[in-house]
């Protein structure tokens, strides 16, 4: 039986968090700390899959240039197998600013590198072979520039036909395109839902919910950041309740919840089961300093925490 779990990161990142104690704009500042982490959403997905303790992880998508060569390093020194293809010029650099006077979290997230025809090619055959051997794929983050925003869509498909399920974490149109090719899993943003219905209100949410199950989706969850999440799995739906917690960096939750959450997918849990890991470690990766990192101590407490109600309240 297949255990492999892979991420697919188009746009990899070196997450970069300055600690910074006054942020104030059109100013000289000093930061105290600066952390430097390989990121982007599916990077951080593989990483809290494999803190969670999933046996095999692999990570592939786009890396290039010095800081490719970062990511790739801290990928396999972290014990995730390496799968990345080369682009062309530096992959790109996520700045995060956070303020020491009011802990908010600034964000400057650069383009990325440049992708031709000979480079998706490559990154087509290998997620081929990659979900020949996987059972579940799981595509997270923004489509770098110049590529279709259908490309999603496409790459669902060649994952499906290769005997893999397919989880999809993206935002705007490459999301909307995806939806198409049915994936298992979406993770939309409160306001990426509001367009498709009338109307506002968690009621609404609950109905944007049972909208994209209706289209085939059977696993559709709605992170409310500090209010838990509504999800609607196999046609029924629930609400989230979490802990209220004092976060040091938020960055990264929705992709720890994404990594809670196909932990217990793959695994056949109950959809309360999935759900309560999932909210867990989005809680817990609020705790760390960096993105994308969750200690297995503090998610085990934080599972006493979440609750997950049946229901539409
Ligand atoms: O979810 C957080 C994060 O993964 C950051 O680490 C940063 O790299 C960013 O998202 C990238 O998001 P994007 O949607 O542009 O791929």
């Amino acid at each position: 039986m297949k255990t492999k779990i892979t991420t697919v990161t188009l746009n990899a990142a070196i997450d970069k968090t300055y600690y910074v104690p006054d942020l104030k704009k059109g100013t000289v500042m000093r930061a105290d700390k600066v952390l430097s982490m390989a990121g982007g959403k599916g990077v951080n997905v593989a990483r809290v899959l494999h803190q969670l303790g999933h046996p095999e992880v692999a990570a592939t998508g786009f890396a290039s240039g010095y800081n490719g060569k970062f990511i790739m390093d801290q990928v396999k020194e972290t014990g995730i197998a390496s799968e990345f293809v080369g682009a062309l010029g530096e992959s790109r650099l996520c700045l995060n600013f956070l303020d020491g006077q009011d802990g908010s979290s600034t964000e400057v997230l650069e383009p990325g590198p440049d992708i031709n025809e000979e480079h998706l090619d490559n990154l087509k055959r290998k997620l081929r072979q990659l979900s020949e051997e996987s059972k579940l794929v799981i595509f997270s983050g923004s489509i770098p520039k110049g590529l279709s925003s259908g490309l999603y869509a496409d790459l669902i498909e060649i994952s499906r036909s290769a005997g893999a399920e397919v989880f999809l974490d993206a935002s705007g149109d490459p999301l909307l395109q995806g939806i198409e090719a049915k994936p298992s899993f979406i993770k939309p943003n409160e306001d990426e839902i509001v367009p498709l219905l009338a109307g506002n209100g968690q009621q609404h949410l609950y109905d944007g919910v049972q909208l994209l199950m209706a289209k085939g989706i059977p696993n559709v969850v709605v992170t409310l950041g500090g209010e838990g999440a509504v999800a609607g799995v196999g046609g029924k739906l629930y609400r989230v309740r979490i802990p209220k917690i004092n976060a040091v960096n938020t960055v990264g939750c929705g992709d720890a919840f994404v990594a809670g959450f196909a932990y217990g997918y793959v695994r056949d849990w109950s959809a309360v089961e999935c759900l309560r890991y999932a909210a867990a470690a989005g809680c817990a990766n609020a705790l760390s300093a960096v993105a994308g990192d969750v200690q297995q101590t503090k998610h085990q407490e934080l599972l006493k925490q979440v609750h997950v109600e049946e229901g539409n309240r």
